[in-house]
């Protein structure tokens, strides 16, 4: 990909079978439904959000101030491990849940002040795979790049991604079960 850094890692070893790892990530983290604000209507954001990170850490993502909760032993050792593989460290993640394939997030870039200059986003995904599209922000004729995300895979960017590239998952077709998505983070507020 041009004008951005983006690498992908596959069957990350975790410290439960990944369909495991799904129930308890659904279970254990306390989800919230978030509002959207779309040509000035309030709507449901179409997935579940929750974030953890340090003590004192708070972001600004969608407009929405999320005040973050403490690590779970669950997520400090997903943590670890994600930090050993990807040789990067990260205060904070942002977890996802899309319940089926209606759920979605829209195209954006990961680039709030908080996240600093060019950010390093490791992104792990468990339960279903759902396809994760990246577009040229300003090269409109680059084809959009699609990469399907199975459970047990990182996808990790850095450098100028964020500054180039929209990402999003699309709503699909085919009904499907739940996937979660966690994006570790580093927080400079
Ligand atoms: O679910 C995904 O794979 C993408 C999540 C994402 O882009 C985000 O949380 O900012
Ligand atoms: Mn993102």
């Amino acid at each position: 990909m041009i004008d951005a850094d983006v690498s992908i890692l596959h069957e990350i070893e975790m410290p439960l079978a990944y369909d495991q790892m799904l129930g308890a990530l659904i279970d254990q983290t306390i989800w919230r439904q978030e509002a959207v604000r779309i040509y000035g209507k309030v709507h449901d954001q179409p997935r579940l959000v929750a974030l953890y990170a340090d003590a004192g850490k708070r972001y600004d993502y969608s407009g929405i101030a999320m005040h973050p909760l403490p690590w779970t032993d669950l997520l400090r050792e997903i943590k670890r491990r994600i930090e050993d593989c990807t040789e990067a460290t990260f205060n904070a993640v942002f977890l996802n849940l899309y319940r089926d394939h209606n759920d979605s997030m829209g195209f954006h870039s990961d680039d709030e002040r908080e996240l600093g200059k060019n950010p390093v986003i490791a992104s792990l995904t468990f339960g279903t795979t759902r396809t994760f599209v990246l577009k040229h922000k300003f090269l409109k004729n680059l084809p959009t790049v699609k990469v399907s995300l199975e459970a047990g895979t990182v996808l990790l960017m850095k450098g100028p991604t964020q500054h180039n590239w929209k990402h999003g998952i699309n709503k699909q077709a085919t009904p499907c079960g739940p996937r979660i998505n966690l994006t570790f983070r580093t927080l400079y507020s």
